[in-house]
């Protein structure tokens, strides 16, 4: 069985959709030492309390299953062309260093954007960590700003995209 997490903001405001990758679930459970000990739970919602701030509705999903995060890939994709959803933000997990299907569901939904986020500076880590398949398709990279990460990424994506509608020419 897909095992998966979801949780909605019940507004009608531009949605923002942050999507976790493999065993982030255990994020604050297990080994504190080095993942610390805030959970998931506490990540949701205060990415979710920062979207309310900022005036848009978080989405968050996390899944331990490749095809389940390229499923709400590609869901987001289709709600970005709607003009529903303001782009994504994703930690795949170690899904990052392995998965050309993530990379090419990225592609596939290109212009939607995607912004790669991680809690370590995964290049400080070990050199299996150093290669991602998600970052030549990202719209933009967050990486060693701990959990704190996922709110830089969030204003990223925000910055990058509005200002960069409100700068366009006609
Ligand atoms: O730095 C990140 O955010 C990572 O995406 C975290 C992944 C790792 O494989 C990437 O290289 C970098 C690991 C997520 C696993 O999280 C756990 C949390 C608690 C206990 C065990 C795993």
């Amino acid at each position: 069985m897909v095992e998966s997490r979801h949780c909605h903001s019940p507004t009608a405001m531009k949605k923002i959709l942050i999507l976790n990758g493999p065993n982030l679930n255990l994020l604050g459970t297990r080994e504190p030492a080095q993942y610390g000990y805030t959970t998931l739970a506490d990540v949701e919602t205060f990415c979710k309390a920062h979207g309310e701030k900022i005036g848009y509705a978080i989405e968050c999903f996390q899944s331990n299953w490749e095809g389940a995060l390229i499923d709400k890939i590609h869901e987001a994709g289709q709600a970005f062309k709607a003009g529903e959803l303001l782009g994504v933000v994703i930690n795949p997990g170690a899904l990052t260093h392995t998965s050309i299907a993530l990379h090419d569901a990225i592609k596939g939904v290109d212009p939607l954007p995607v912004i790669e986020c991680h809690i370590f500076n995964v290049h400080a880590r070990e050199a299996f960590r150093h290669h991602s398949w998600i970052s030549p398709a990202a719209a933009g990279i967050v990486v060693g700003f701990g959990v704190d990460g996922y709110l830089v990424a969030i204003d990223g994506l925000v910055r990058k995209t509005v200002s960069s509608a409100a700068t366009k020419k006609p």
